[in-house]
């Protein structure tokens, strides 16, 4: 977000100019050629030796980001926090968490990005509050509270909860106060009150939030799931599900009635006018493509660029996130060849494999397999930083970080799996097969510590960290890997390179190769920018296969391949891919 040009409206007027007046293509948004780096702070590094990460331990290797030459970081929640959801539980969103360090600690690190070239977008939940933080303790105090309003109380209905939503970590998304007779309603965990966005004054005091890390020099937000700020009316019954208590109520609360009202109204009130290049991504689960489209047109001035969850949701039920299932062949690739094109004339994509709340890249959607697992580490890469949007890379991806050998339903920490098998218990569910999707898609997949070495704990601590390590960092880490040709690490850090290099790559339009279609193995697609065109194609399996580009790409320039020896320049014929073998090329 520039306030100078991605805010402005058009002021062309003829009906041509106005088809081809994305903000981008006569301005581009400077993040159109960035690749964001994500950090989640308690898994990164350790630098007080307390087994859990912490901002010194960020600065202390800040130069492996600048070495990765990613344009911005993403720092996950270091508020202070009771830490019931590892810190999207906030009790003060203007204060670090002693776990993390200090104020202090905060201004070197953010000034040690600064001199690196690396702006930091810090992460904002504002959705809910943690219950200790003092909005919350007020509003609870009594029924005539001057913050009751802040948050969502109901009377019970037929002595108990007032609707029938289920929440995100098991059970009703009520919880009864005992001391006032009234429900407060949590999305989330128990700890994670909602804040009730209806109310003036709530929003008024999360703006002023917003500008006072604005004036300390913070470059944007990543706004956790911001599209469920507005409810819908009433707050009614989801449609009921047999055998279920509680059911998923999404429809009644993400991109409810008043969503763009409230997102354009936080960019007037925080970004409007304010000088300076910023960054806004919303986290939006269950986001359509249309609805994509209206949050990220510049023209309408809400956010750059949102996170939708359709292509890591298609191993799962909508009602079940652990009841796994492997997707069907090529519907990875379907989904995001249907974003690419949607968002193909106005808005933005950002493109991302893994975060701290999904199972790793290589282990999930390449093979990590010992005999695959470096090819298709860094074929998953390709293809995705070879499409349209801003690449999300999340710590350890990089280097191809796999998820973890969990065994036992006790070896979780997070907070949703603990809720989840304490629920499954409780109705006598079979724990064994549920640990089969947990073990899959347990968010705790992305939270064992980053492995920078093959020394004691990787690196990581110099004590035993609050997750274990993988076993597999003896061979898998950074130090063997950066600045090794032929790397994980050396090839993101090849494509981030490309990025900025190669226009096209950031701006060209999409487009997939017709026979990409016969195999779903198979990735074949195309960026155009005027002249300069790229070829991506990809094979994401083990079989070799031989893919028809057309003879158009006869004499292109190989501009990065995950394997070693491949002609720099394409030959007549199909291409020949080995197993989960990955090309770029370039023409002009
Ligand atoms: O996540 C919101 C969200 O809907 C999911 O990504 C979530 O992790 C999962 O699907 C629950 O089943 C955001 C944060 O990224 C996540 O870490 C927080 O736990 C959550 O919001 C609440 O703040």
């Amino acid at each position: 977000m520039t306030t100078e040009t991605s805010t402005t409206t058009s002021t062309t007027t003829t009906t041509e100019q106005t088809a081809a007046s994305t903000a981008y293509q006569m301005e581009p948004a400077w993040w159109t050629n960035s690749v964001v780096y994500q950090i989640y702070p308690r898994s990164f590094a350790d630098a007080n030796g307390d087994g859990m990460g912490d901002l010194r331990g960020i600065i202390n290797h800040l130069d492996h980001l600048a070495e990765l030459g990613v344009d911005v970081v993403w720092l996950s929640p270091i508020y202070r926090s009771p830490q019931a959801d590892n810190g999207y539980d906030i009790s003060d969103y203007q204060d670090i968490d002693p776990l993390f360090g200090t104020m202090a600690d905060f201004e070197e690190l953010l000034t040690g990005l600064h001199d690196r070239g690396i702006k930091l977008m810090m992460d904002l939940v504002v959705n809910h509050t943690s219950d200790e933080h003092p909005w919350f303790v007020e509003s609870r105090s009594s029924t005539t509270s001057p913050k009751r309003d802040w948050y969502y109380w109901r009377d019970p209905r037929d002595g108990r909860e007032p609707n029938n939503w289920g929440s995100f970590f098991s059970g009703s998304t009520w919880q009864l106060d005992e001391a006032t007779g009234q429900y407060y309603l949590h999305l989330f965990d128990v700890k994670q009150p909602d804040l009730n966005w209806e109310n003036p004054e709530v929003r008024e005091a999360v703006y002023a939030m917003m500008r006072w890390w604005l004036d300390k020099g913070v470059d944007g937000f990543r706004m956790d799931v911001i599209n469920f700020l507005s409810k819908v009316d009433g707050l009614p019954d989801a449609p009921p599900v047999e055998g279920r208590e509680f059911v998923n109520a999404f429809a009644l609360y993400a991109d409810g009635p008043r969503m763009h009202e409230f997102l354009a109204e936080m960019h007037r009130e925080v970004f409007a006018g304010r000088p300076g290049q910023f960054i806004t991504v919303g986290e939006t689960p269950g986001v359509t493509t249309q609805e994509a489209v209206l949050y990220t047109d510049p023209r309408r001035a809400e956010l750059d660029m949102v996170f939708q969850f359709e292509h890591v949701g298609l191993d799962q039920l909508p009602t079940d996130k652990f009841a796994y299932a492997a997707p069907a062949p090529g519907a990875v690739k379907a989904s995001l060849y249907r974003w690419q094109t949607a968002l193909g004339q106005a808005g933005w994509n950002s493109l991302y494999w893994d975060n701290h709340d999904q199972p790793r890249a290589v282990s999930r959607f390449g093979d990590d397999d010992p005999q695959w697992w470096e090819t298709s580490a860094k074929t998953v890469a390709t293809i995705l930083h070879g499409m349209r949007g801003t690449p999300y890379v999340y710590q350890g991806e990089e280097i191809g970080m796999t998820n973890y050998p969990f065994a036992t339903g006790a070896d979780f920490q997070d907070v949703e799996v603990v809720n989840y098998l304490a629920s499954l218990r409780a109705r006598g569910g079979d724990e064994e097969t549920a640990l089969t999707g947990i073990r899959k898609i347990s968010r705790d997949n992305a939270r064992t510590p980053v492995q920078w070495d093959s020394g004691p704990y990787a690196g990581f601590s110099s004590v035993s960290p609050w997750l274990p390590v993988n076993p597999n960092a003896s061979w898998l880490n950074a130090a063997a890997q950066v600045g090794e040709s032929g790397s994980v690490f050396e090839h993101y850090k090849s494509l981030i390179a490309l990025r900025k290099s190669l226009p096209v790559l950031a701006l060209g339009s999409f487009e997939a190769i017709e026979s990409d279609a016969a195999n779903p193995a198979v990735w074949a697609y195309t960026r155009t920018l005027g002249e300069s065109r790229v070829l991506v194609v990809a094979n994401a399996g083990r079989e070799p296969v031989a893919v028809d580009v057309g003879e158009d790409w006869v004499g292109a320039r190989l501009v990065l391949g995950s394997g070693l020896d491949v002609e720099p320049v394409l030959g007549a014929g199909p291409v020949p891919l080995a197993g989960w073998e990955s090309r770029m090329y370039l023409i002009k």
